[in-house]
């Protein structure tokens, strides 16, 4: 069964199937969309698959760099469509790390479509970077002279290794949903979550707290001077097609928040 599944997407892949989906990024100051993240969907496909195995799989395939590279065309596309300073982050996995190509091809990219380099914010996780701390450090470094910013996605969650934050040169840290769920009044949560928070003020690493699903864990955040929130309770990754819409909304809970205030 397993296998078909992964023969599945990998041809899904070849046919051009898989699709840019947008979820906001949320400036809780301000109440704005300020970002998007993309992720991968496979609209057409019969079984309902986490991406995360979708991107196992095209790791195992080979299939990863062809997957990242049509994802980031059709993304690219949507956001040249849009005139507005939105910021795009970016997905890349642990394998691709090894693919001294990347960069170019990734820039290359993003020129093609005018998008600039200062809208476009790689997302890697801390297992990805201990891989191969040198290569890390030379992709991160080729980036982050181009004007890319560079995010330390699911923190807290892999090694946590604060040996990256000290040796990385990185712009952003997302804090794990997993630390999120019921935060004000899991008291572990809370705290884990709040000093991480410092960690990132006093490093000078911008906040993106994910997985924010309730607006008492909103509330809590907003108190500790948490800046970014991503999650369920903001709005659920949309198609491009639905983005131009979605940003003109707002955010789906500040939005209600700010007609009653
Ligand atoms: O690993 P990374 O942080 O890139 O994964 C983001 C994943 O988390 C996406 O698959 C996205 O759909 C999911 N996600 C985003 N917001 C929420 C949320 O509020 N709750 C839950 N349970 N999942 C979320
Ligand atoms: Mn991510």
């Amino acid at each position: 069964m397993w296998l078909l599944w992964c023969d599945e997407r990998i041809r899904s892949i070849a046919r051009d199937e898989v699709e840019p989906v947008f979820q906001p990024i949320v400036n809780l100051e301000t109440h704005r969309i300020d970002g998007v993240e993309v992720l991968a969907r496979w609209p057409q496909c019969r079984h309902r698959i986490s991406t995360f195995d979708y991107i196992l799989a095209a790791e195992r395939e080979g299939s990863i760099g062809v997957l990242t590279d049509l994802i980031l065309a059709k993304a690219c596309q949507a956001l040249s469509e849009l005139d507005d300073g939105l910021w795009m982050s970016f997905n890349l996995s642990a394998q691709q790390f090894t693919d001294a190509e990347l960069p170019d091809r990734i820039l290359s990219t993003l020129s093609l479509y005018g998008i600039e380099t200062r809208n476009f914010v790689i997302e890697i996780t801390e297992t990805a970077v201990m891989e191969d701390l040198h290569v890390a450090e030379r992709v991160i470094s080729t980036f982050r002279d181009a004007g890319v910013k560079i995010a330390l996605d699911d923190f807290g969650t892999g090694a946590s290794s604060l040996t990256l934050l000290a040796q990385l040169p990185l712009d952003r840290m997302k804090i794990d949903q997993t630390f999120v769920s019921h935060i004000e009044s899991n008291t572990s949560n809370a705290q884990i979550v709040t000093s991480m928070l410092v960690l990132a003020e006093g490093l000078g690493l911008s906040a993106v707290v994910e997985g924010i699903e309730r607006p008492e864990e909103h509330d809590f955040l907003v108190e500790r001077g948490c800046r970014y929130g991503q999650g369920y309770l903001y709005g659920r990754p949309c198609s491009a097609a639905m983005l131009p819409h979605r940003l003109a909304l707002g955010p789906d809970f500040l939005r209600l928040l700010d007609a009653a205030g």
